[in-house]
C-alpha cells in the first residue's frame, strides 16, 4: 500500500482552523524579498480548482484568487512535522514493514497480514482511511498494488479521499492510458524527451522499442523505463530510520478540565506508551503530554528525566503532573489529550529471543 495525505499542510491548516475550509487556502514559502515573494506551498481543493497548484507564484495566486475571498497562509513546519509524525505511527502499526516517503506518505506491506487476497487488502485500507480520519482529522488516499511503483501511482489516481485496488492482472491495463510522467523517475525534461518519440502515455512507453530506449536514456535508466511502463517493480521496502518518538492521543468523552475525568484516560494512555517502548525494547528519558483544547489550539509540556526508563508508573506520574501544569496554564477545557515519550536509547543487556534463533 501506497498512502498519501490530501492536500497535506492545507489540510492541517484546515484542521485546527476549520473554518478556513469553506475558502480557498493557500499555503506559502514566504521568501522575505518582498511581502508577496515567495512560492505556493500547496492549496485545499477549492483553490485547485480555481486554477492555483503547488509552485507558482504567490503573486500569481493573489491575482487568480484576488475576488475569490481566499486565505494565505506562511507554512509551519513544525506543526505539520507533528501530524506527520501522529500518523506516520498508526500507519505503521498496520505493515509488516514500513517506508516512510515524503512528510505526507508512506508504503506499508501488508501481504502478509492480508494473506495475499486483495479485498482483504481493500477492507484493511479503508480500515487505515477511517482510524486516520477519525484519530487526525485527515483525509488520505491509498493505492493497493502488488508492488511500490504501482502502488504510488494508484494513490495519485484519485484523489481526494481516494482508494485504487490495482491487483496482479489488472496492472498493464491499469498504467496504460497514463501520461508517463506518472512514473517514477520521469520528470519534466524526460517526459519532453519522450514526447519526442511520440511516446505519451505510459502504454505508448511499454510497446516502445527497448534498444532505442536505451540508445537514449543508456543501458540502465533505459531498461527501467521498459520494465516500468509495463508495472514490473520488485524493489523492497526500505525499513526507514529509527523512531524517534512513540505517542497515543484520544479524544475526551466531552471537554472538560476535571482532572478527575482526564487522567484515568492520560493513565491508560502512558500505559500504552510504556506498552509499546517495551515491546521494542526501547527506553526513554523524556515524557511529554499533548493537549488539544476547545479552540484546536494544541499545547505540549515536556519533561526530561535523569535516567533512561520504561517503566509505566513514571510516565504516568509525569504525565499527571504536567496535565496540572497544562490545566494552570489555560483556563479553557480539554478536548484530545495525548502522551508522547522520546529520547531513545535502544535497550542494550537485554536480547530479543530472535538473537538467540539461527
Ligand atoms: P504532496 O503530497 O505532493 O501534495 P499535497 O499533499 O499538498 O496534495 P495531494 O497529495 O492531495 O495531491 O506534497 C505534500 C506536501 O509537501 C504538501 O502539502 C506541501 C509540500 N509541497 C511543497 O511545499 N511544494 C511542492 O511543490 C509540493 C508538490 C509539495
Ligand atoms: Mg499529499
Amino acid at each position: 500500500m501506497h498512502i498519501d495525505l490530501d492536500y497535506f499542510f492545507a489540510q492541517c491548516e484546515e484542521r485546527r482552523n476549520p473554518a478556513l475550509k469553506s475558502k480557498p487556502l493557500v499555503v506559502c514559502v514566504y521568501s522575505g524579498r518582498t511581502p508577496d515573494s515567495g512560492a505556493v506551498s500547496t492549496t485545499n481543493y477549492l483553490a485547485r480548482r480555481l486554477g492555483v497548484k503547488s509552485g507558482i507564484p504567490i503573486l500569481t495566486a493573489k491575482k487568480i484568487l484576488k475576488d475569490a475571498d481566499a486565505v494565505f497562509l506562511p507554512v509551519d513546519h513544525d506543526y505539520y512535522g507533528q501530524v506527520s509524525r501522529n500518523v506516520m505511527e498508526i500507519v505503521r502499526s498496520y505493515g509488516d514493514a514500513f517506508q516512510r516517503g515524503g512528510i505526507d506518505e508512506a508504503f506499508i506491506e501488508v501481504g502478509h497480514r492480508v494473506r495475499g487476497e486483495f479485498d482483504r487488502a481493500r477492507e484493511l485500507a479503508l480500515e487505515i482511511k477511517g482510524v486516520v480520519r477519525e484519530k487526525e482529522g485527515l483525509s488520505s488516499s491509498i493505492g493497493v498494488a502488488p508492488n511500490k511503483l504501482v502502488a504510488k501511482i494508484a494513490s495519485d489516481f484519485q484523489k481526494p479521499d481516494g482508494l485504487t485496488v490495482v491487483r496482479p492482472d489488472e496492472v498493464e491495463r491499469f498504467l496504460a492510458p497514463l501520461p508517463v510522467g506518472r512514473l517514477i523517475g520521469v520528470g519534466r525534461k524526460t517526459e519532453d524527451r519522450l514526447g519526442e518519440e511520440g511516446i505519451k502515455t505510459i502504454g505508448d512507453l511499454a510497446e516502445f522499442d527497448v534498444e532505442r530506449l536505451c540508445h537514449i536514456f543508456g543501458k540502465n535508466l533505459g531498461r527501467y523505463f521498459h520494465d516500468a511502463a509495463r508495472g514490473i517493480d520488485d524493489e523492497p521496502l526500505e525499513e526507514a530510520e529509527e523512531r524517534d518518538q512513540i505517542s497515543r492521543i484520544a479524544t475526551l468523552k466531552e471537554n472538560t478540565r476535571d482532572p478527575s475525568k482526564i487522567v484515568p484516560i492520560l493513565e491508560g494512555l502512558a500505559k500504552e506508551v510504556a506498552m509499546k517502548a517495551e515491546k521494542e525494547g526501547l527506553s526513554f528519558r523524556s515524557v511529554s503530554i499533548i493537549g488539544i483544547l476547545e479552540d484546536l489550539s494544541i499545547h505540549t509540556r515536556s519533561r526530561t528525566v535523569a535516567a533512561y526508563t520504561r517503566d509505566p508508573g513514571v510516565v504516568k506520574g509525569i504525565s499527571t503532573e504536567l496535565l496540572q501544569i497544562l490545566l494552570d496554564g489555560t483556563d479553557l477545557s480539554i478536548r484530545r489529550v495525548g502522551v508522547r515519550v522520546s529520547s531513545f536509547q535502544k535497550a542494550t543487556g537485554q536480547k530479543a529471543l530472535s538473537d538467540f534463533l539461527g
